[in-house]
């Protein structure tokens, strides 16, 4: 069975582009869950990660039991901190927050999260996480307590995402903020999908089908609906 990078991978190569839809624990009611999944079922999902800025674990483990026995997709952790880890998942993206400054979302939550990980099956993808400004206050800049880069800085936002690619990271997430008022600008989006090698992903604040399009134009490789989602559970079949 090839590995959840190596599909993305295999994706890129021929221009098929990816969806995610994410769940976030804290806002999933479990009685509407199989109504979720038969929604996620029949749409065009390829993904479903499942994570938040804070999360209450039990519902977590609850969630993605449900998810790997009602669904073929596979289960990605999109992890706030390190109590997000099931091991009942499919893989993890192993963020390192680079548009931020603070030591605990660049080393320290992956040096506690790394033994917890050796002793599951998960598949481990490290990925440059990095937060762009949208016009409000998203969850991830709070909690992280990290200043998102500059829409108008495309130097710097390429730099980080390069220096990502360099440091060995597998993945890019151009990231708005979930609820983000504005998305990542497709400008971004295309100056960093045609500089870096590796796929890129993109997600925050995309609320339409319009916006889904653009930003695969743009250069995405993957992109993830949250809120759209949770806000209406019939967003894919519109
Ligand atoms: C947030 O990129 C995701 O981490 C999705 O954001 O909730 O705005 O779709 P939305």
């Amino acid at each position: 069975i090839p590995t959840i990078l190596q599909q993305i991978l295999e994706a890129k190569s021929k221009g098929q582009k990816l969806l995610a839809v994410l769940l976030d624990p804290d806002k999933i009611v479990l009685e509407n869950l199989d109504h979720l999944i038969d929604k996620i079922n029949q749409s065009p999902a390829t993904h479903i990660f499942v994570g938040g800025s804070i999360v209450q674990n039990t519902i977590l483990e609850e969630l993605i039991s449900a998810l790997k026995q009602k669904t073929n997709l596979p289960v990605v952790l999109f992890p706030g901190d390190p109590s997000q880890i099931s091991p009942q998942a499919d893989g993890i993206l192993f963020l390192s927050l680079l548009s931020g400054r603070n030591p605990d979302y660049l080393i320290e939550y992956q040096v506690q999260s790394a033994p917890i990980l050796k002793k599951t099956n998960l598949e481990v993808i490290s990925t440059g996480y990095i937060l762009i400004e949208s016009g409000n206050e998203t969850a991830v800049a709070r909690v992280s307590k990290t200043k998102p880069l500059s829409r108008e800085n495309l130097d710097l936002v390429l730099a980080t995402a390069l220096a990502g690619e360099m440091l060995g990271n597998r993945l890019i997430y151009l990231e708005a903020g979930s609820g983000a008022h504005k998305p990542v600008p497709l400008k971004m989006i295309e100056t960093i999908s045609q500089n870096v090698e590796i796929p890129v992903i993109v997600g925050g604040g995309i609320v339409d089908l319009h916006g889904i399009q653009n930003a695969y134009k743009a250069g995405a490789d993957l992109v993830v609906i949250g809120t759209a989602f949770e806000n209406n559970s019939r967003f894919f079949e519109l």
